[in-house]
């Protein structure tokens, strides 16, 4: 069984590291959509249509569902592409809702895409989730882009960084939530500068086991092999480009080392 996982670039690699240690027999294709990168600065109508674009693309792929590997697409455009689709359509949505779960009165920070950040899927999550907990929302129009450019961007990424945890500091956040799945692959960047009284929320955990879920539902015989812990097959890893396939495997090297 082939599974379609997408983002603008190197983000939803992150996540497709985890949908690949939980199921490593699933065959996998990865599509970094360059050509229209960056994503979070984009028209939500014209998202809708490059969402439902790639749909078609994995559709002659022969896959048996997708992942929206982004925030910013899935808040703009997952409910367009389910419309053309008959395949499971998995996203990822802004971790609100364990944040404001770990605790009372937490202080949290989601930081995410212009696009994602203004959305009314944020605004709404937040109303849903926040309790007794004060939310606020930051946007970073630059560092998705970058961490598409590393290494030569390493300069710029920690700056940035070192930025956005000045600020979280005089909020006192104590709990940061990564609402672009780019920021992962620098979580380390943040633990370093916010330290360890600030945890940090990402959600390559929730979508791999919403992606089990949705897929078990389905395909109910197929998933019991690639269920099954005695499968030694292993699946392999499809990398597309809209522009050049040079960074990638490097890029995947780097999330999965
Ligand atoms: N990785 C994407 C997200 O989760 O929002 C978007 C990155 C971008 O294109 N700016």
């Amino acid at each position: 069984m082939k599974i379609g996982i997408m983002d603008s670039g190197a983000g939803g690699l992150t996540i497709l590291n985890r949908i690949h240690t939980k199921l490593p027999s699933l065959d996998l294709v990865y599509l970094a959509d360059e050509t229209f990168a960056p994503y979070g600065n984009k028209d939500p109508e014209a998202l809708q249509h490059r969402l439902v674009a790639i749909g078609a693309f994995f559709h002659q792929e022969g896959v048996s569902a997708i992942v929206v590997a982004c925030n910013t697409a899935t808040v703009v455009g997952i409910e367009a592409l389910r419309a053309s689709t008959v395949l499971p359509v998995i996203g990822v949505e802004p971790a609100v809702k364990p944040a404001c779960r770990m605790g009372n009165q937490r202080r949290v920070a989601v930081l995410a895409t212009p696009v994602t950040a203004q959305s009314a899927r944020l605004t709404q999550l937040i109303e849903l989730w926040k309790a007794d907990s004060y939310v606020s929302i930051i946007s970073s129009s630059s560092l998705a882009y970058d961490i598409d450019a590393w290494p030569e961007s390493v300069g710029r990424i920690k700056q940035t960084i070192a930025s956005l945890a000045k600020n979280m500091q005089t909020k006192q956040i104590d709990t940061l939530v990564l609402a672009c799945t780019h920021y992962p692959l620098v979580k380390a960047l943040f633990e370093e500068e916010l330290g360890a009284a600030c945890e940090i929320v990402e959600p390559s955990e929730g979508v791999s086991s919403q992606l089990i879920r949705r897929l078990t539902a389905a395909y109910p015989e197929q998933m019991m092999s690639h269920l099954d812990s005695n499968c030694t097959a292993k699946g392999q890893i499809q990398l597309c480009s809209s522009i050049s396939l040079d960074n990638m495997p490097r890029l995947l090297n780097w999330v999965t080392d």
